[in-house]
């Protein structure tokens, strides 16, 4: 058993939604929308056409089964900030999380397509821990740029993002609580665009 799995077999105090897929050791999924379904979301700047939503409108297709993504939906002036997160245990209870902590990368599915000359600027990603019982305190990765680890992210089609957990994780996140994923982008630019992410998780590869 690898050490990610065997972390994740040894996680008691830690209540997880998450679930660890039988056929992949060392592969834990926190949120596909199909099997590992839960959470909540939160998204910005406050706009009723500024959303995030779990869709089958938009997500990949497998063996003829429209498979579910999360969809965020933004459209911002130049020169604004926005963003969306989803947690994927939906802030409760206070104390739940995932221990990802011996696991080597965050693995992401994701798709994005944005409007003529309104795509996204310099898009940020990061993992936040749950902050109980020290909830003053910061509990977010450092952030990352998921183009510099696919390039080709925003070309409309799917892609695997593999992002080494080593390029995030700093001395406020705790690997063993977490429990959210968060995305922002900034551009000079006004920026109409999607995200779908079919499938957050973290693996040893
Ligand atoms: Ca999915």
């Amino acid at each position: 058993m690898s050490r990610c799995a065997l972390k994740w077999a040894m996680v008691c105090a830690c209540a997880a939604a998450g679930m660890l897929l039988a056929d992949a050791p060392g592969k834990l999924a926190v949120w596909d929308g199909d099997q590992n379904a839960g959470g909540g979301g939160w998204a910005a700047p406050k706009a009723d056409a500024i959303t995030v939503a779990v869709t089958d409108d938009g997500g990949r297709k497998m063996q003829d089964k429209q498979l579910k993504a999360l969809k965020f939906t933004t459209a911002v002036d130049a020169q604004t900030w926005t963003g969306f997160g989803w947690n994927w245990h939906g802030w409760w209870p206070e104390d739940v999380c995932d221990d990802v902590s011996g696991c080597k990368n965050l693995v992401l599915s994701m798709k994005i397509v944005y409007k003529a000359g309104k795509d996204p600027g310099a898009l940020q990603v990061w993992l936040v821990s749950n902050p109980n019982p020290d909830k003053n305190a910061q509990h977010v990765t450092e952030k990352i740029n998921p183009v510099d680890f696919c390039p080709n992210l925003v070309d409309g089609a799917w892609h695997e993002v593999v992002v080494p957990m080593s390029k995030l994780v700093n001395k406020d996140f705790v690997p063993a609580k977490a429990w959210e994923i968060d995305m922002g982008s900034w551009a000079d630019h006004p920026q109409d665009f999607q995200v779908f992410i079919d499938y957050i998780g973290f693996d040893n590869r």
